[in-house]
């Protein structure tokens, strides 16, 4: 199902190059859930708005407001249900967390993000999740770009990984708790994204 040999980045940081490949299928359902839940650059809570244009499929959807961090069942844009997880998403998921040690991996969320050239992702860690024992795979497709892993820290050298179209990472147990980030994005062209980055991260919320 997933044809990849998993790479050890940091302890219990899995990547899998290529796990998610070909993501030409991944950007397809991705259009189809932005038809229904559109892209949005969501407000935080200090103030500021987010570079990353994000939507949600799945049960659970991840939301920002100047009111704080949270999962919600409808979209705030529409007050519809976020639509579904498609099965191919679900089943990469599973598959995925079984190669990075973490095997019964069932999310209920999913939150794509979209990097246009320029956009980032400070450093932060994924902590509005119920159950930190489950872990987190993330998919990365269209333009390469630096992800930042901080670790237990969020000041500090960060380790740079290049992650390209296809590739999976999972990281649950000690590194659940890790500080991560998305260096800015340089422009470029991709085959299967034009011009553009999705990340899929896949989440147990409740
Ligand atoms: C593991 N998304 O949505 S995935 C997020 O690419 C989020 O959109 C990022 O962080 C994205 O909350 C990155 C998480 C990640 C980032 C850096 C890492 C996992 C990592 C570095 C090393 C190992
Ligand atoms: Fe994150």
């Amino acid at each position: 199902m997933i044809q990849a040999r998993p790479i050890t980045i940091a302890d219990e940081v899995t990547l899998l190059r290529g796990g998610a490949a070909p993501t030409g299928p991944i950007v397809t359902a991705i259009e189809s859930i932005a038809a229904r839940a559109p892209f949005r650059h969501l407000q935080t809570p200090g103030g500021g708005t987010m570079s990353v244009a994000m939507t949600n499929c799945g049960p659970w959807g991840w939301h920002s407001d100047p009111r704080g961090y949270r999962y919600v069942e409808c979209d705030p844009l529409t007050g519809e249900r976020w639509p579904p997880m498609p099965a191919l998403f679900t089943n990469l998921a599973g598959a995925a967390a079984t190669l990075g040690g973490f095997p019964g991996f069932e999310p209920d969320a999913c939150l794509v993000n979209r990097y246009a050239p320029g956009a980032q992702m400070g450093a932060h860690r994924d902590w509005d999740e119920l159950d930190k024992r489950f872990p987190i795979v993330s998919v990365s497709i269209g333009l390469p770009a630096l992800f930042l892993w901080y670790g237990a820290k969020r000041q500090g050298k960060p380790v740079a990984t290049l992650v390209e179209d296809g590739d999976v990472v999972v990281w649950g147990g000690s590194a659940r708790a890790g500080y991560h980030g998305v260096r800015k994005l340089p422009p470029g062209e991709h085959p299967a994204a034009g011009a553009l980055r999705y990340n899929l991260t896949f989440r147990r919320a409740k």
